[in-house]
């Protein structure tokens, strides 16, 4: 706003004028690669599909089978998915305008057969009311054969949109055009350089998937480095359903760009470079796993608790506000063990519970009031026996610790 001021004041009128229609592409641009019509054609859908699949979830499993409904609640969300999916293509160019008109009645086709579904388990269950237990069975199957009509249609639709997604590679480290859309992203491997520019109102999509051999969550960060003096670049964050969670606008021309996220193991995420007020330039993107997690992870929950010894100390962190620590301790010969947390951040603000072999609770929450603050306790054991330590962060707070047993 302070900008477009600084423009009436200095400038003269027509200027005033082109800088309103800057200001219209620049919105335009904007909401090309953050959200678009294609979320609305999602939402829209499943809007459509949920009243149906309501009655299916609250009525559906005495007549379809809980195993069914899931099924169909699940098609449901996977239709608006691929619609949304051939929305983004048609746009893009990557579809035809027959092909679209398919993906549309597909859904449709899909919509209906759900409605369908509704329809004859409410009819069964009145049948069942009225004692009619012949009509009752017949509305029972054909309740069946429309959920089953319905599950073809999703997994016809999903055929048809995974051919849809054929995406090119970066290549020798450097953006493939066209990539202007989520469809048509660049595979890139994460922890490279990849070099790209923007033209005027151009937007370079690509497509990354976090692996670690031991399946642990990571902070992953994605820096652009900015190459030339004029460009203002934006980015955007995707999930690998598609869906945004992230923006961010350069608040400057030339600067850089710093966004983290945490990456679950075997997800994929989308990264969109853009630019803002029209500007063009040259930039390298890089997005790194940073390796933040402790070397017990992952031990998220009892299952997969560090193993420790009664009078042994290990040094770990809450990585994110997602990262629990368990540990499972033994050899406790006493009556007492004293529970101590060093804190070695000044953010987190701990938290610890101590579970029974048998994961029931034998001490609730021991709690701060200050980030940073350690922690100290005792309680009560049978000599023998082996005990849950489950620690975790307050309000998501994050950071290192020492955590021992005396
Ligand atoms: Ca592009
Ligand atoms: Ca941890
Ligand atoms: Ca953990």
């Amino acid at each position: 706003m302070a900008k477009q001021n600084i423009f009436k004041k200095q400038l003269p009128l027509i200027l005033v004028a082109t800088t309103g229609i800057l200001l219209a592409t620049i919105y335009f641009v904007y909401r090309g690669i953050t959200r678009n019509k294609c979320d609305s054609v999602f939402e829209q859908t499943a809007d459509r599909v949920g009243g149906s699949l309501e009655v299916i979830k609250i009525k559906g499993s005495l007549v379809l089978g809980q195993e069914k409904v899931q099924e169909l609640t699940e098609g449901s969300q996977k239709v608006a998915l691929h619609l949304k999916t051939c929305c983004i293509a048609q746009q893009g160019g990557n579809m035809n305008g027959e092909q679209f008109q398919s993906c549309i009645s597909g859904a449709k086709d899909y919509e209906t057969r759900i409605a369908q579904v509704a329809t004859s388990i409410n009819e069964a269950q009145a049948a069942e009311q009225q004692g009619n237990t012949q009509l009752a069975q017949q509305k029972t199957e054909q309740a069946r054969q429309s959920a089953s009509a319905a599950t073809t249609t999703e997994k016809s639709l999903g055929e048809m949109t995974k051919t849809l997604s054929a995406a090119v590679p970066v290549k020798a480290g450097a953006e493939q055009e066209a990539n202007d859309t989520i469809l048509q992203a660049n595979t890139a491997e994460m922890g490279t350089n990849i070099a790209g520019a923007i033209a005027p109102g151009d937007v370079d999509f690509f497509q990354f998937q976090y692996r670690d051999g031991k399946n642990r969550r990571d902070i992953v960060t994605v820096h652009l480095e900015n190459k030339s003096a004029t460009y203002q670049p934006m980015m955007a964050l995707y999930k690998e359903d598609k869906s945004l969670f992230q923006d961010w606008n350069g608040p400057s021309a030339g600067a850089n760009q710093d966004l983290w996220f945490t990456a679950e193991p075997g997800k994929k995420y989308f990264v969109a470079v853009g630019s803002r007020y029209g500007s063009s330039g040259q930039y390298i993107l890089s997005v790194s796993p940073q390796k933040a997690y402790d070397q017990y992870e992952p031990n998220d929950d009892a299952f997969t608790a560090t193993a420790i010894k009664f009078g042994q100390s290990v040094e770990a962190n809450i990585m994110d506000g997602n990262d629990p620590d368990f540990y499972r301790l033994s050899g406790v010969g006493g009556n007492t063990v004293n529970v101590r947390l060093e804190n070695q951040s000044n953010t987190l603000r701990p938290m610890i519970r101590i579970l029974n072999a048998d994961k029931s609770v034998a001490r609730e929450w021991v709690t701060t009031n200050a980030d940073g603050a350690e922690l100290a306790f005792s309680f009560s054991v049978t000599p023998g026996q082996d005990y849950f330590v489950e620690l975790g962060g307050q309000y998501g707070s994050m950071g290192k610790y020492r955590l021992s047993t005396h």
